[in-house]
């Protein structure tokens, strides 16, 4: 049509610059792929619905250009000067805002990007990473073991931390917070903060390890720094923040302020099945993990590959390279394997993991049916024999927590 100009966004002869961004989406229209292409990148950049009056040179270098075109994916370069240094929001405004909202594109999922050195100058990515936590938690050659007390919510903040001392006393190196544990009634955060402080400094004695907390700290942004210098003033290592309810502002924020305090940031990832879930439409985990190590989480989450979360092993893969690949300055993120994992599947788990990975399980330690202390020791004990590169059926002969553990669970991968 003649007032239209989308197309003008395509040209598949386009070499990216090295400073270009570039974004890669799967797109689904009714449409010519051209014309639906031509949409995305007009949309993202400069574009409107019509050719205009007046289009100065100068503005006409920001057009986006559609560069690829295979089938129905799209790679769309953009000038690195669409964007503002270190603002995240505004990258997702542009690549992930109206784009997902136009009729004329049915489907449309951003499933990853490049970003050149210019642009990842402006973040300072993970204060940690895995070698700053092995460092926090002095454990080098083995994954590291969290539990999260189930039922999830409810407990107050004594029962709470006399699960946690039992969990550490296992063998458990971290206890975690749910991702709807905050601040309720029953169990308000420095009630738990501190009662879980005198819980872990007594495991620690007892055990001569390392224990540490995941506090969750969720909450409005200004009431999430306030939480970080308590926790920090209680002498803990981590903060949890669930990274997209909260937002990548307030996660930017949070990041300058656990700098300051010297504190990690362990990324829960709660909500992001409403962006990831549909293959035809959304934001892929590919990029929300991208962005998470770009604003500098030190733990995140990527599933499992064989528990009772979505996310199938190939995807789980990519996710654990996003996170510890060589990628600028950015510090190697510690991947965090959760969701219905048990003792009888940690081999799993190291296999496609390795040993930089903490091991999460819930369910699988408190439901075993000698209770918490004993299932974080058959959790610890499943790792051990992974390390020792022995069967567990062989190293559960003489464990009983592990053996109890494989008779209740097997090794079924849960639903
Ligand atoms: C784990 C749990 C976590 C999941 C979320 O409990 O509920 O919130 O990690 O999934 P359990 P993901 O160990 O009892 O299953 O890590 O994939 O985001
Ligand atoms: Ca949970």
């Amino acid at each position: 049509m003649g007032f239209e100009w989308y197309t003008d966004f395509v040209d598949t002869s386009y070499e990216p610059s090295e400073d270009d961004i570039i974004c890669h989406f799967a797109v689904n229209s009714e449409l010519p792929i051209e014309e639906a292409a031509g949409r995305v990148a007009s949309e993202s950049s400069v574009g409107t619905w019509t050719t205009l009056a007046k289009l100065p040179e100068r503005i006409k270098k920001l057009m986006a250009k559609v560069f690829r075109i295979e089938g129905n994916r799209i790679s769309v370069a953009y000038n690195v000067e669409l964007f503002e240094e270190g603002n995240i929001p505004q990258f997702l405004s542009s690549v992930a805002g109206n784009i997902f909202g136009m009729r004329a594109i049915q489907g449309l999922r951003f499933e990853d990007f490049e970003i050149p050195e210019v642009f990842a100058a402006n973040f300072a990515g993970p204060q940690f990473g895995i070698e700053g936590v092995r460092n926090l938690l002095e454990i080098r050659d083995r994954p590291i073991t969290v539990t999260v007390p189930k039922p999830k919510v409810g407990f107050d903040a004594k029962e709470y931390a006399e699960i946690g001392f039992k969990s550490w006393v296992g063998g458990i190196d971290i206890l975690k917070d749910d991702e709807n544990l905050t601040s309720q009634p029953f169990n308000r955060f420095e009630d738990r903060l501190k009662e879980v402080m005198k819980a872990r400094d007594k495991a620690e004695k007892e055990t001569g390890e390392i224990k540490s907390f995941l506090i969750n700290i969720t909450a409005e942004t200004y009431e999430m720094e306030r939480r970080a210098d308590l926790v920090a003033d209680y002498g803990n290592e981590f903060v949890m923040i669930d990274i997209l309810t909260v937002g990548f502002s307030a996660l930017q924020t949070l990041r300058e302020k656990c700098e300051e305090i010297g504190v990690a940031i362990h990324a829960h990832r709660a909500m992001h099945g409403a962006l990831t879930r549909n293959p035809e439409h959304g934001i892929s985990l590919r990029v929300i993990t991208r962005l998470s190590r770009l604003v500098g989480v030190d733990n995140m989450h990527v599933g499992t590959g064989v528990g009772k979360m979505a996310g199938k092993r190939e995807e789980v893969s990519q996710l654990i390279d996003i996170c510890r690949k060589e990628w600028y300055h950015f510090k190697p993120v510690f991947p965090v394997s959760s969701g219905g994992l048990h003792p009888g599947i940690v081999p799993d788990v190291i296999d496609l993991f390795g040993k930089d990975v903490l091991i999460q399980a819930g369910g699988g330690v408190h439901g075993h049916p000698g209770g918490s202390e004993s299932g974080a020791k058959a959790l610890r004990q499943a790792i051990e024999a992974c390390m020792e590169g022995i069967s567990l059926e062989e190293y559960a002969r003489d464990r009983k927590e592990l053996r109890q553990a494989l008779e209740k669970w097997g090794r079924i991968s849960p639903k």
